[in-house]
């Protein structure tokens, strides 16, 4: 088995997390995390960008445990490429507390895609972060989103805020539920009525089938992370950007650690500590019962709605 040298600069995610002050409501929903291998099992792509630290199923799920969150939705990471396998074994092992994003190729089979299905998976990622994936044509894309059509699946989908006037009519043709990460990734230095997050707003009023995660404060904020003393002020530039949404859009906004955390460099979060952030973003009992509960299960465990 190949050994795997994680990439220069990489933060592994936080071994004693705190426990969150912020109760979580019950059947609170981790909508986005990942599993990394472990690589001796499951080896990262050949094609990936980075190699990560190894970050499997136990650990995943001994934090979704201490956090208090019920579920977990694991997404495809880029280092695995298109092999789904760690992702699909995580489910498999969850008891049904877990369900997954796959990445796929236009040529995956109808049996590939109903044994995703079997092991839990309810959409596909489609990435357009130039620093972690290669360029994939869109017809490719859109012959993906129609084979997943029939099963109900959706489309999550990760870009830059300065790339989306170019996706703007790919994401709106799309068939299905479109999914957008980390409130697609807005420079927070600008104004939250500023043309870029703008557009973005625009995207969400406009096109009903568009969601949004409220995720990753810690990638988006130019402030930085929270003071060692306290949960007051934590990426306080992000907060008018999440609230904003989530005020607006509270039906179609979905919450996630993030964990563990891929290419962070400058810190790497306390996962209670994000939790800790949620009621500054979702700032109602039934604004938080949305976030975490209500709408994941939606979209991920429609047959128990
Ligand atoms: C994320 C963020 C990142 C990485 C990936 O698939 C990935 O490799 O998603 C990132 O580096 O911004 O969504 O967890």
């Amino acid at each position: 088995m190949p050994g795997f040298q994680k990439t220069p600069g990489w933060l592994d995610w936080c071994p004693h997390p705190s426990r969150p002050r912020f109760t979580l409501p019950p059947g609170a929903v981790d909508a986005h995390c990942h599993v990394f291998g472990p690589g001796a099992t499951f080896p990262f792509a050949p094609e990936r960008k980075y190699t990560p630290c190894d970050a499997g199923k136990d650990q995943l799920f001994a934090l979704r445990d201490h956090l208090g969150f019920s579920r977990n939705v694991i997404v495809q990471a880029t280092c695995h490429g298109t092999d789904n396998r760690a992702l699909a074994d995580a489910c498999r092992s969850s008891g049904g507390r877990a369900r997954g994003v796959a990445s796929v190729r236009a040529g995956v089979t109808d049996a590939e895609l109903a044994e995703l299905h079997a092991a839990g998976v309810r959409g596909v990622r489609f990435n357009f972060v130039r620093r972690l994936v290669d360029f994939t044509p869109r017809d490719e894309l859109q012959r993906i989103a129609t084979r997943i059509q029939p099963l109900g699946w959706h489309v999550v989908v990760y870009f830059e805020a300065n790339d989306l006037p170019e996706l703007w009519d790919f994401f709106t043709a799309l068939p299905v539920v479109v999914v957008v990460d980390h409130l697609g990734r807005p420079d927070v230095t600008q104004p939250v009525d500023g043309p870029q997050f703008a557009l973005f707003l625009r995207l969400l009023r406009e096109h009903p089938h568009v969601w949004t995660k409220v995720t990753c404060p810690e990638r988006l904020s130019a402030s930085g992370p929270p003071a060692v003393d306290g949960v007051r002020h934590p990426y306080r530039d992000v907060v008018p950007f999440a609230r904003h949404v989530i005020d607006s859009f509270r039906e179609r906004v979905l919450w996630g650690t993030d964990w563990p955390h891929p290419n962070l460099t400058d810190h790497m979060p306390d996962d209670g500590r994000l939790v800790d952030f949620i009621p500054q973003i979702a700032t109602t009992p039934e604004r938080q019962r949305r976030l975490l509960v209500t709408n994941p299960m939606r979209l991920y465990w429609p047959e128990e709605g």
